[in-house]
Protein backbone atom coordinates (compact mmCIF):
# COMPACT_ATOMS: atom_id res chain seq x y z
CA UNK A 1 0.00 0.00 0.00
CA UNK A 2 2.79 2.30 1.28
CA UNK A 3 4.51 1.67 -1.73
CA UNK A 4 1.65 1.69 -4.33
CA UNK A 5 1.11 4.98 -3.04
CA UNK A 6 4.27 6.54 -3.62
CA UNK A 7 4.78 5.34 -7.14
CA UNK A 8 1.16 6.46 -7.97
CA UNK A 9 2.39 10.22 -6.27
CA UNK A 10 5.59 9.91 -8.28
CA UNK A 11 3.30 8.80 -11.69
CA UNK A 12 1.52 11.82 -10.73
CA UNK A 13 4.23 14.42 -10.20
CA UNK A 14 5.40 12.81 -13.41
CA UNK A 15 2.66 13.94 -15.46
CA UNK A 16 2.67 17.45 -13.74
CA UNK A 17 6.50 18.15 -15.17
CA UNK A 18 5.82 16.89 -18.55
CA UNK A 19 2.75 19.19 -18.34
CA UNK A 20 4.19 22.33 -17.08
CA UNK A 21 7.68 21.43 -19.84
CA UNK A 22 4.76 21.46 -22.87
CA UNK A 23 2.80 24.30 -21.42
CA UNK A 24 5.88 26.76 -21.20
CA UNK A 25 7.34 25.69 -25.12
CA UNK A 26 4.11 26.11 -26.67
CA UNK A 27 2.92 29.42 -28.02
CA UNK A 28 -0.45 30.86 -28.56
CA UNK A 29 -0.61 29.89 -32.69
CA UNK A 30 -0.79 26.31 -31.72
CA UNK A 31 2.71 24.56 -31.73
CA UNK A 32 3.51 27.19 -34.05
CA UNK A 33 5.97 29.86 -33.72
CA UNK A 34 3.92 33.00 -33.59
CA UNK A 35 6.42 36.49 -35.00
CA UNK A 36 5.44 39.69 -35.66
CA UNK A 37 7.20 41.83 -38.23
CA UNK A 38 7.02 45.24 -37.78
CA UNK A 39 8.04 46.76 -41.46
CA UNK A 40 8.68 50.12 -42.68
CA UNK A 41 6.57 50.68 -45.57
CA UNK A 42 6.44 49.62 -49.10
CA UNK A 43 8.69 52.43 -50.80
CA UNK A 44 10.98 50.89 -52.91
CA UNK A 45 11.74 48.01 -55.10
CA UNK A 46 14.17 46.64 -52.23
CA UNK A 47 11.66 46.96 -49.30
CA UNK A 48 8.87 44.79 -51.28
CA UNK A 49 11.54 41.87 -51.99
CA UNK A 50 12.48 42.07 -48.44
CA UNK A 51 9.02 41.69 -47.34
CA UNK A 52 8.23 39.23 -50.03
CA UNK A 53 11.53 37.00 -48.40
CA UNK A 54 10.22 37.09 -45.10
CA UNK A 55 6.82 36.32 -45.88
CA UNK A 56 7.54 33.35 -47.77
CA UNK A 57 10.10 32.08 -45.17
CA UNK A 58 7.77 31.91 -42.75
CA UNK A 59 5.39 30.14 -45.06
CA UNK A 60 8.14 27.82 -45.92
CA UNK A 61 8.61 27.37 -41.51
CA UNK A 62 5.23 27.12 -40.95
CA UNK A 63 5.61 30.14 -38.81
CA UNK A 64 2.46 32.44 -38.15
CA UNK A 65 3.51 35.67 -39.05
CA UNK A 66 2.13 38.59 -38.17
CA UNK A 67 2.50 41.40 -40.65
CA UNK A 68 2.49 45.35 -39.83
CA UNK A 69 3.00 47.86 -42.48
CA UNK A 70 3.90 51.28 -40.82
CA UNK A 71 4.04 53.46 -43.25
CA UNK A 72 7.22 55.39 -43.00
CA UNK A 73 6.32 56.34 -39.27
CA UNK A 74 8.13 55.33 -36.22
CA UNK A 75 4.89 55.38 -34.18
CA UNK A 76 3.10 53.00 -36.21
CA UNK A 77 5.91 50.87 -35.52
CA UNK A 78 5.62 51.48 -32.18
CA UNK A 79 2.46 50.63 -31.74
CA UNK A 80 2.79 47.46 -34.02
CA UNK A 81 5.35 46.21 -31.53
CA UNK A 82 2.84 46.85 -28.57
CA UNK A 83 0.61 45.13 -30.57
CA UNK A 84 2.65 42.20 -30.72
CA UNK A 85 3.48 42.19 -26.83
CA UNK A 86 -0.32 41.69 -26.10
CA UNK A 87 -0.65 39.02 -28.90
CA UNK A 88 2.52 37.61 -26.67
CA UNK A 89 4.44 36.63 -29.97
CA UNK A 90 7.30 34.46 -29.79
CA UNK A 91 9.63 37.01 -31.06
CA UNK A 92 9.90 40.46 -32.86
CA UNK A 93 11.35 40.92 -36.39
CA UNK A 94 11.52 44.93 -36.56
CA UNK A 95 12.90 46.89 -39.74
CA UNK A 96 12.92 49.93 -37.94
CA UNK A 97 12.83 53.45 -40.18
CA UNK A 98 15.22 55.49 -38.25
CA UNK A 99 17.75 54.99 -35.72
CA UNK A 100 16.88 56.48 -32.48
CA UNK A 101 13.82 56.39 -29.96
CA UNK A 102 13.71 52.98 -29.74
CA UNK A 103 14.61 52.46 -25.96
CA UNK A 104 10.87 53.19 -24.51
CA UNK A 105 9.16 50.24 -26.79
CA UNK A 106 11.90 48.17 -26.58
CA UNK A 107 12.34 47.87 -22.47
CA UNK A 108 8.59 47.07 -22.95
CA UNK A 109 9.31 43.88 -25.30
CA UNK A 110 12.55 43.10 -22.74
CA UNK A 111 10.12 43.24 -19.79
CA UNK A 112 7.92 40.48 -21.76
CA UNK A 113 10.64 38.46 -22.26
CA UNK A 114 10.39 38.62 -26.47
CA UNK A 115 13.34 38.38 -28.34
CA UNK A 116 14.09 41.26 -30.92
CA UNK A 117 15.85 40.35 -34.30
CA UNK A 118 16.51 43.75 -36.10
CA UNK A 119 16.53 42.78 -39.59
CA UNK A 120 18.04 45.87 -42.70
CA UNK A 121 18.79 48.67 -40.21
CA UNK A 122 20.80 49.62 -37.21
CA UNK A 123 19.24 51.51 -34.09
CA UNK A 124 20.90 53.40 -31.64
CA UNK A 125 20.61 52.74 -28.01
CA UNK A 126 22.22 52.85 -24.89
CA UNK A 127 21.74 49.31 -24.11
CA UNK A 128 22.28 46.56 -26.91
CA UNK A 129 21.00 43.91 -24.51
CA UNK A 130 17.34 45.55 -25.60
CA UNK A 131 17.80 43.48 -29.05
CA UNK A 132 19.11 40.26 -29.61
CA UNK A 133 20.70 40.41 -32.83
CA UNK A 134 21.34 43.00 -35.96
CA UNK A 135 21.16 41.52 -39.64
CA UNK A 136 21.80 44.04 -41.79
CA UNK A 137 24.93 45.02 -45.00
CA UNK A 138 27.65 47.57 -43.86
CA UNK A 139 25.89 50.86 -45.43
CA UNK A 140 29.18 52.67 -45.16
CA UNK A 141 30.75 50.37 -47.00
CA UNK A 142 28.39 50.50 -50.17
CA UNK A 143 28.48 54.67 -49.89
CA UNK A 144 32.84 54.27 -49.81
CA UNK A 145 32.20 51.44 -52.81
CA UNK A 146 29.74 53.98 -54.87
CA UNK A 147 32.33 56.66 -54.14
CA UNK A 148 35.50 55.17 -55.00
CA UNK A 149 34.11 53.76 -58.31
CA UNK A 150 32.55 57.01 -58.81
CA UNK A 151 36.10 59.17 -58.29
CA UNK A 152 37.69 56.36 -60.87
CA UNK A 153 35.00 57.12 -63.69
CA UNK A 154 35.21 60.70 -63.39
CA UNK A 155 38.72 60.86 -63.42
CA UNK A 156 38.72 62.72 -59.83
CA UNK A 157 36.76 65.87 -61.21
CA UNK A 158 32.78 66.86 -61.44
CA UNK A 159 30.31 68.52 -59.54
CA UNK A 160 27.74 65.76 -57.62
CA UNK A 161 24.69 65.99 -56.19
CA UNK A 162 23.01 63.86 -53.87
CA UNK A 163 19.51 61.96 -53.11
CA UNK A 164 19.08 61.31 -49.57
CA UNK A 165 17.84 58.53 -48.13
CA UNK A 166 14.88 58.66 -45.36
CA UNK A 167 16.25 61.60 -42.48
CA UNK A 168 17.49 59.57 -39.63
CA UNK A 169 17.46 56.50 -41.32
CA UNK A 170 20.93 54.07 -40.44
CA UNK A 171 21.33 53.54 -44.59
CA UNK A 172 20.91 57.48 -45.19
CA UNK A 173 23.74 58.27 -42.76
CA UNK A 174 26.03 55.26 -43.13
CA UNK A 175 25.92 55.69 -47.10
CA UNK A 176 26.57 59.75 -46.53
CA UNK A 177 29.46 59.02 -44.23
CA UNK A 178 30.91 56.32 -46.69
CA UNK A 179 30.37 58.25 -50.09
CA UNK A 180 31.97 61.27 -48.35
CA UNK A 181 34.94 59.09 -46.85
CA UNK A 182 35.81 57.81 -50.72
CA UNK A 183 35.43 61.17 -52.44
CA UNK A 184 37.61 63.19 -49.80
CA UNK A 185 40.92 61.16 -51.47
CA UNK A 186 39.34 63.14 -54.89
CA UNK A 187 39.69 66.94 -53.91
CA UNK A 188 38.20 67.78 -57.51
CA UNK A 189 34.78 65.98 -56.55
CA UNK A 190 32.37 68.43 -54.84
CA UNK A 191 29.09 67.76 -53.41
CA UNK A 192 27.10 70.81 -54.73
CA UNK A 193 23.92 70.24 -53.46
CA UNK A 194 22.32 67.63 -51.05
CA UNK A 195 18.60 66.82 -50.14
CA UNK A 196 16.07 63.82 -48.82
CA UNK A 197 14.45 61.97 -51.50
CA UNK A 198 12.62 59.62 -48.68
CA UNK A 199 14.07 56.42 -50.87
CA UNK A 200 11.09 56.69 -53.39
CA UNK A 201 10.77 57.03 -57.11
CA UNK A 202 8.39 60.22 -57.26
CA UNK A 203 10.52 62.10 -54.15
CA UNK A 204 13.61 61.39 -55.97
CA UNK A 205 12.26 62.95 -59.30
CA UNK A 206 11.17 65.89 -57.73
CA UNK A 207 14.52 66.61 -55.86
CA UNK A 208 16.26 66.37 -59.47
CA UNK A 209 14.01 68.31 -61.04
CA UNK A 210 14.97 70.97 -58.57
CA UNK A 211 18.35 70.72 -58.58
CA UNK A 212 18.64 70.50 -62.31
CA UNK A 213 16.76 73.63 -62.43
CA UNK A 214 19.26 75.41 -59.93
CA UNK A 215 22.67 73.90 -61.05
CA UNK A 216 21.46 72.43 -64.81
CA UNK A 217 24.98 71.71 -67.14
CA UNK A 218 27.04 72.14 -63.31
CA UNK A 219 26.10 68.99 -62.69
CA UNK A 220 28.65 66.13 -63.38
CA UNK A 221 27.13 63.54 -61.50
CA UNK A 222 24.39 62.39 -59.29
CA UNK A 223 24.72 59.81 -56.18
CA UNK A 224 21.50 58.26 -55.23
CA UNK A 225 21.53 56.52 -51.69
CA UNK A 226 18.79 53.79 -53.64
CA UNK A 227 17.94 52.61 -56.89
CA UNK A 228 14.74 54.19 -56.98
CA UNK A 229 15.40 57.25 -56.38
CA UNK A 230 18.14 56.83 -59.02
CA UNK A 231 15.41 56.07 -61.42
CA UNK A 232 13.18 58.72 -60.21
CA UNK A 233 16.21 61.31 -61.60
CA UNK A 234 17.11 59.19 -64.94
CA UNK A 235 12.98 60.36 -65.72
CA UNK A 236 14.06 64.26 -64.37
CA UNK A 237 17.27 64.11 -66.26
CA UNK A 238 16.26 62.84 -69.51
CA UNK A 239 13.14 65.55 -69.05
CA UNK A 240 15.08 68.36 -69.02
CA UNK A 241 16.34 67.37 -72.39
CA UNK A 242 19.65 65.85 -71.04
CA UNK A 243 20.74 61.78 -71.47
CA UNK A 244 21.26 60.31 -67.76
CA UNK A 245 24.75 57.58 -68.14
CA UNK A 246 26.17 59.95 -70.84
CA UNK A 247 25.70 63.59 -70.32
CA UNK A 248 25.42 62.64 -66.47
CA UNK A 249 27.16 59.93 -64.39
CA UNK A 250 24.35 58.33 -62.37
CA UNK A 251 25.25 55.84 -59.36
CA UNK A 252 23.25 54.28 -57.00
CA UNK A 253 22.26 51.27 -54.50
CA UNK A 254 20.31 48.31 -53.85
CA UNK A 255 20.81 46.40 -57.23
CA UNK A 256 17.13 45.52 -58.14
CA UNK A 257 15.95 44.85 -61.10
CA UNK A 258 14.84 48.21 -62.39
CA UNK A 259 18.38 49.34 -61.69
CA UNK A 260 19.80 46.21 -63.84
CA UNK A 261 17.05 47.06 -66.68
CA UNK A 262 18.72 50.90 -66.69
CA UNK A 263 22.04 50.06 -66.48
CA UNK A 264 21.63 47.70 -69.65
CA UNK A 265 19.69 50.63 -71.38
CA UNK A 266 22.57 52.64 -70.57
CA UNK A 267 21.12 55.30 -68.69
CA UNK A 268 22.23 54.16 -64.70
CA UNK A 269 25.45 53.98 -64.96
CA UNK A 270 26.23 51.90 -61.53
CA UNK A 271 24.88 49.80 -58.61
CA UNK A 272 26.12 48.90 -55.35
CA UNK A 273 23.93 45.77 -54.12
CA UNK A 274 22.43 45.30 -51.02
CA UNK A 275 20.86 42.03 -50.78
CA UNK A 276 16.91 42.21 -49.21
CA UNK A 277 16.76 38.43 -49.18
CA UNK A 278 16.96 38.38 -45.62
CA UNK A 279 13.71 36.46 -44.29
CA UNK A 280 16.03 32.94 -44.39
CA UNK A 281 18.36 34.26 -41.84
CA UNK A 282 15.70 36.77 -39.95
CA UNK A 283 14.03 33.06 -38.90
CA UNK A 284 17.63 31.12 -38.15
CA UNK A 285 17.50 33.93 -35.49
CA UNK A 286 14.08 33.64 -33.85
CA UNK A 287 14.45 30.01 -34.22
CA UNK A 288 17.77 29.46 -32.20
CA UNK A 289 16.56 31.87 -29.75
CA UNK A 290 13.18 30.59 -29.53
CA UNK A 291 15.46 26.93 -28.54
CA UNK A 292 17.47 29.10 -26.22
CA UNK A 293 20.54 29.12 -28.60
CA UNK A 294 22.48 32.25 -28.79
CA UNK A 295 23.18 34.27 -31.84
CA UNK A 296 25.81 36.58 -32.98
CA UNK A 297 25.18 40.27 -32.11
CA UNK A 298 25.52 41.04 -35.65
CA UNK A 299 25.66 39.59 -38.83
CA UNK A 300 27.01 41.23 -41.99
CA UNK A 301 25.29 40.46 -45.21
CA UNK A 302 28.23 41.19 -48.23
CA UNK A 303 27.78 43.44 -51.11
CA UNK A 304 29.33 43.97 -54.35
CA UNK A 305 29.66 46.64 -56.99
CA UNK A 306 27.96 46.09 -60.80
CA UNK A 307 28.41 48.78 -63.51
CA UNK A 308 27.00 48.38 -67.60
CA UNK A 309 30.17 46.55 -68.26
CA UNK A 310 28.54 43.58 -65.70
CA UNK A 311 24.72 44.36 -65.86
CA UNK A 312 24.15 41.81 -69.11
CA UNK A 313 25.42 39.27 -68.31
CA UNK A 314 24.23 39.31 -64.92
CA UNK A 315 20.61 40.58 -65.21
CA UNK A 316 19.33 37.04 -65.75
CA UNK A 317 20.26 35.37 -62.24
CA UNK A 318 19.12 38.27 -60.42
CA UNK A 319 16.80 36.75 -57.66
CA UNK A 320 14.61 40.53 -56.96
O1 LIG B 1 18.33 50.61 -49.62
C1 LIG B 1 16.08 51.31 -49.66
C2 LIG B 1 14.99 51.08 -48.70
O2 LIG B 1 16.99 49.91 -45.39
C3 LIG B 1 18.64 49.00 -46.76
O3 LIG B 1 15.62 51.04 -47.45
C4 LIG B 1 17.27 49.53 -46.66
C5 LIG B 1 16.95 50.67 -47.62
C6 LIG B 1 17.09 50.37 -49.09
O4 LIG B 1 13.89 51.78 -48.85
O5 LIG B 1 15.73 51.05 -50.98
Amino acid sequence: MQRSLSSALATLCGIAIVISVCSCGKSPAGGKLLVGFSQIGAESGWRSAETDSIRSEAEKRGVDLKFSDAQQKQENQIKAIRSFIAQKVDAIILAPVVETGWEPVLMEVQRAKIPVVLVDRGIKVSDESLYATLIASDFVEEGRMAGEWLVQKLGGKGNVVELQGTTGAAPAIDRKKGFEQAIAKAPGIKIIKSQTGDFTRAKGKEVMEAFLKAEGKNIQAVYAHNDDMALGALQAIEEAGLKPGQDLVVVSIDGVKGAFEAMVAGKLNCTVECNPLLGPAAFDAVEALHAGKSVPKKSIVQDKVFDQSTAKATIDSRKY
